[in-house]
């Protein structure tokens, strides 16, 4: 009886594991990466990982409008796939605007904002993002790169600050 008992609880126990993992992973796998600015006109998470399908969401927590552009480094031709603009807000405890975009195709997706920077050809058809006169930030061009992949090593390398939507302490303008 006793010895029945402890198979039950071992089948049991076997099955709350396994029926825990999956679903924990699945969590991860599932949640958004965050990408937020501010009054810097900078992409604070500049270099964001994901994996095919996993949403990538744009927070804007400046006063200010943002665009997000997508564009070919190579080609210098636009990417459709990323066109979004995102409003400004005055401050914490206000709705914040958002744009979210996800792939399918494991890639390299560059992005800037046409607020902020432009592209300039830098050799044969390729361009890179310049800031745009008069506007200040830190000095470099609001652009940033999300990259898509497999991999799920490369996705840990996220900053911690891409797991939270807002960010109470980055709002400003
Ligand atoms: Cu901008």
């Amino acid at each position: 009886m006793a010895r029945f008992n402890m198979k039950v609880m071992m089948v049991s126990l076997g099955f709350a594991l396994a029926s825990a993992l999956p679903v924990a992973h699945a969590a991860g796998v599932g949640s958004p990466v965050y990408v937020h600015t501010n009054g810097a006109n900078d992409f604070l998470e500049s270099i964001v990982v994901v994996k095919p399908g996993q949403k990538v969401v744009f927070v804007n927590e400046d006063t200010g409008n943002h665009t997000i552009r997508g564009y070919n480094q190579v080609t210098g031709k636009p990417d459709r796939q990323i066109n979004g603009v995102v409003n400004g807000t005055p401050g914490y405890g206000h709705p914040v605007s958002t744009y979210t975009v996800s792939f399918k195709k494991p890639g390299i997706y560059m992005y800037y904002c046409s607020v902020h920077a432009h592209l300039e050809k830098v050799y044969h058809n390729m361009v890179a993002p310049v800031m745009n006169k008069g506007i200040h930030g830190y000095g470099a061009a609001m652009a940033g790169e999300i990259v898509v992949t497999r991999d799920s090593v490369l996705a840990e390398h996220n900053p911690p600050s891409s797991h939270f939507k807002i960010l109470k302490d980055y709002f400003g303008g």
